[in-house]
């Protein structure tokens, strides 16, 4: 889709500069105001983040920012919704008062967006979304979409476990597993937990529970406490993200267990998703079995995309950010879904250190 017809609002100078230098806080360091004396044209972007609830989305806002800055061509205003749809809806309403030129949306949840969205295009304004999907009946209400496969990223985790227990001889019947579940509603909570639901059918595990956590170490600790305190016989956890592996793993080792993959023997197996800096360098401690790589670095592809749609030009509707699954150990070599072989790679302190995030 192009948006040549509509009008261009690029505003000039110092005028808009203020208003968006006041909402810029919390996107990194402001933009010096001495660069932007001169009549150069920036390309004013409104951008209504999730939150900050996980090292993920902090690495996703600060890509994100830092792909958008003055020295690219933009006037970046940037909103924390503090995970809330309503506050989403609120920014941008604003981003549309402030006659921006293109917003950016990375939805804390998938339906809820038809009005707003609607109002967006009514003022001509290309919306991109980010991260997790928007559910509109009207497709056409948003330009383009990056991000993930959330639900291959669960079914190459169910795949590794699958591939893992039968080498290790573990009958399916004997893994027992509860799950963490993300921020209800969102794409890669939904991916995710559905994909695990259906391996847990398809190979016959035992599903304990699964409950959401909201992606934070603090409420997963909790959750992880009442599963423990529930079910005796838990030997795999099924984390949504690193920072709820990082509270499954406090509270496993503060009730008096073990994590790890020898659940033959009683250890209890985290697996997780984002192989953010935290996660991994618990894989290197061997405290989480299995994190399958959610890649936040989107900042240059958005950037490109947004360029393209001012310039007119006709643009992919879905891009996937290409991602990488790591290991604690060599048990299974690479897992095929969907026809597709994935990788695993077993993680090393050269690996590790060598993460963007
Ligand atoms: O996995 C989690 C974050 O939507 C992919 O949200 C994102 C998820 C990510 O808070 O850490």
């Amino acid at each position: 889709m192009s948006f040549i017809g509509r009008s261009k609002k690029l505003i000039t100078g110092t005028l808009l500069a203020g208003m968006l230098m006041a909402a810029f806080a919390g996107c990194g360091k402001a933009q010096d105001e001495s660069t932007q004396t001169a009549k150069v044209k920036y390309i004013n972007v409104g951008f209504s983040q999730v939150g900050a609830e996980s090292d993920w989305r902090v690495a996703n806002t600060e890509s994100i920012c830092g792909a958008l800055t003055r020295e690219y061509g933009f006037n970046l205003m940037y909103d924390d919704a503090q995970q809330k749809q309503d506050k989403q809806i609120i920014a941008i309403r604003n981003f549309v008062a402030q006659e921006v030129d293109c917003i950016v949306l990375a939805p804390v949840m998938e339906t809820g967006w038809d009005t707003v969205l609607e109002e967006a295009r009514n003022a001509g304004i290309p919306v991109i979304v980010v991260d997790r999907m928007v559910d509109v009946t009207d497709k056409e209400l948003y330009t383009a979409w990056v991000g993930s496969d959330f639900k291959t990223e669960g079914r190459i985790a169910c795949e590794w476990l699958n591939a893992f227990t039968e080498k290790k001889e573990i009958a399916p019947e004997d893994i027992h597993i509860v799950g963490i579940q993300g921020t209800m509603g969102g794409t890669a909570q939904i991916g995710r937990s559905d994909a695990l639901r259906d391996s847990c059918i398809l190979y016959g595990w035992d599903l304990l529970a699964q409950e959401p956590a909201d992606y934070t170490k603090a409420k997963s600790k909790e959750v992880m406490l009442g599963f423990l305190h529930r079910y005796d016989n838990v030997n795999v956890v099924y984390c949504e993200n690193d920072n709820e592996a990082l509270g499954a793993i406090e509270a496993i080792e503060e009730s008096g267990r073990k994590v790890g993959t020898d659940i033959a023997n009683g250890e209890i197996m985290i697996i997780s998703f984002d192989a953010a800096h935290s996660g991994l360098s618990m894989m290197l401690e061997g405290k989480i079995a299995l994190d399958v790589e959610c890649n936040p670095l989107q900042g240059d592809v958005l950037r490109k995309i947004i360029n393209d749609v001012e310039e007119g030009k006709t643009v992919d509707k879905y891009t996937y950010i290409e991602e990488k699954t790591f290991t604690s150990d060599d048990t299974v070599k690479s897992v095929i879904v969907d026809k597709k072989v994935y990788d695993i790679t077993p993680i090393t302190q050269e690996i590790f250190e060598g993460r963007e995030y």
